[in-house]
């Protein structure tokens, strides 16, 4: 069993075997096992520092994976998190599997890491690894605010698989990766988000998650981005990094899912607070204020945010990297496996767009070079399906509002925009005349302030916290006053 030995203090013995879900054999392999006993107690240091605050004896109403059938990742019952058993299960083996894509098109998959991919596929799995992680340490707060106990149950979910995440790339690092794999398993547990000195590695997870309506849109948009990425490199030809991601991805259906319908359940509150006081006037913020719900326009500002800085993730959209790691058959397309062209791409070319004599343009580009600039687009499709449902949700309640995407290049600071100055309709402007007009689309202080004053706890079972509607059905079922958490 597990002790607390956070202090370092105790020493306990603790069945790894039994600890740590598997289906990659650990009790017959000495030296994962090894390495992996070295690291676990650190990921617990770092998950008691960093991760959610003042939880640690709080029962939670958790999913864990013990197996990838579907009735070994769906076990659910309340547990303590620092108990939660963070496993390392790959999606099944696909015999004969072969290289999808790029030069290698057609061969075996690797088993091992191909000498000549060793530094390439590292650096992504070491990527993909800070996210997971970081996204824990920017939702450390938001338990104290939470607007129902549902949610902070399902934060707490997020929370946990998120950790799951880096255990998967971490089981990567430290089984193929030898001494330096080891290392980066280390610092991956030294990084923290926002640090001055040890930042994460990529941009939106240094930001602030300050209240649940930036954590709704960042599960929406930037878990979002975490599926287009998994995607991708479930097509790898490193069989266990593409097993990896397999599995990931059925967790990431439920970050989607908090994101999509949180957002949704604001507005869903707003809109029938607002006919219960006869307001039609979407945009009379003052009037909708007083109510104490989030206005949509306010909403809206947070969408162009949230959705800019994720836009970031996909690096820049004509990339040698994203063409190295696909000729390599390292990291595919969204859907690879879908496609129909030859998976190749020596001849093909992609339309990318950017600013040429102050308009935006598409041009064409070697399909190799634009490959970001393609997932990139497959997000914003994908984006744009569950705003599409937003706006189904405001119509039928009769208020005359439609939230938007941004122009892709509107905020950016990566890639193919990031020394243009673009308006959310996708007029390039100056920077003088953008920055005079930033607080028409990025929240202000005053926005954020409001926000921050709708976020007082709400903890008792079954309620829900006046800015934010219930939600139409349970946690696997469970009836609407369910004790989700149980925190004393
Ligand atoms: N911020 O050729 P470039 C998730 C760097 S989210 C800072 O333009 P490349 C999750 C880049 O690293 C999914 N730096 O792009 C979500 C490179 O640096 P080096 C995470 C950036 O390399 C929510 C240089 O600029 N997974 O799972 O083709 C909660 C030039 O790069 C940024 C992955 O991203 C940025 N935004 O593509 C929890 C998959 N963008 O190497 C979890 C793995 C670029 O020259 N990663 N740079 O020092 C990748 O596939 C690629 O690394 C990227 C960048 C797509 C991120
Ligand atoms: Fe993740
Ligand atoms: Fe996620």
């Amino acid at each position: 069993m597990l002790k607390d030995d956070v202090l370092g203090e105790a020493v306990v013995e603790i069945n790894y075997d039994e600890l740590i879900p598997n289906n990659v054999d650990l009790a017959n392999d000495a030296r994962l096992k090894k390495a992996l006993e070295r690291w676990q107690p650190k990921y617990l240091d770092w998950w008691n520092e960093a991760g959610p605050e003042e939880t640690r004896d709080m029962d939670v109403y958790l999913r864990t994976a013990v197996g990838v059938d579907p009735k070994g990742w769906a076990r659910f019952g309340h547990v303590k998190m620092p108990d939660y058993r963070w496993g390392i299960l790959l999606a099944p083996k696909e015999e004969g599997r072969v290289i999808p894509f790029g030069k290698h098109k057609g061969e075996p998959v690797w088993q091992e890491v191909p000498g000549e991919y060793r530094a390439l596929l590292r650096r992504l799995i070491v990527v993909q690894g800070d996210t997971e992680p970081a996204s824990v340490e920017q939702q450390r707060y938001l338990s104290k605010t939470a607007p129902s106990l549902y949610d902070m149950r399902n934060l707490f979910q997020v929370n946990v698989e998120e950790g799951r995440h880096l255990w998967a790339m971490v089981y990567l690092l430290v089984k193929y990766f030898g001494r330096d794999g080891r290392e980066e398993a280390e610092e991956l547990l030294e990084r923290r988000s926002a640090h001055e000195d040890k930042p994460r590695i990529l941009g939106a997870f240094n930001e602030e998650t300050p209240d649940w309506l930036a954590f709704f849109m960042f599960t929406f948009f930037t878990d979002r981005d975490g599926k287009m990425q998994l995607a991708s490199l479930a097509q790898s030809g490193f069989d266990p990094l593409s097993r990896s991601c397999r599995f990931m991805l059925t967790e990431e259906a439920h970050h989607m899912f908090v994101g999509e319908t949180g957002v949704g359940r604001v507005i869903l509150r707003t809109c029938e607070a607002m006919k219960n006081a006869g307001i039609t006037d979407a945009n009379d913020i003052e009037a909708v204020r007083a109510l104490d719900v989030i206005d949509l326009p306010t909403l809206q500002k947070r969408v162009n945010f949230h959705y800019g800085v994720t836009l970031d993730l996909f690096g820049s959209e004509v990339s040698t990297n994203g063409a190295t790691a696909f000729n390599a058959g390292i990291k595919g397309r969204y859907r690879e496996n879908k496609l129909e062209d030859d998976h190749v791409l020596t001849n093909d070319t992609y339309k990318v767009s950017r600013v040429v004599n102050s308009k935006i343009v598409e041009e064409e580009e070697p399909a190799l070079n634009a490959i970001n600039g393609r997932l990139l687009d497959d997000y914003i499709k994908d984006a744009g399906a569950g705003v599409g449902r937003w706006n189904t949700l405001i119509k039928k309640i009769g208020i005359n509002f439609e939230i938007t995407l941004p122009n892709k290049g509107f905020n950016r600071k990566i890639g193919e925009f990031s020394d243009d100055f673009i308006t959310p309709e996708g007029d390039v402007i100056n920077e003088e005349l953008w920055t005079a007009r930033q607080d028409e689309w990025l929240c202000t202080e005053n926005d954020a302030r409001y926000i921050q004053s709708l976020m007082k706890p709400c903890l008792e079972k079954g309620k829900y916290a006046g800015w934010i509607a219930a939600p139409r059905v349970g946690i696997n079922k469970q009836h609407s006053d369910f004790e989700y958490v149980k925190i004393d």
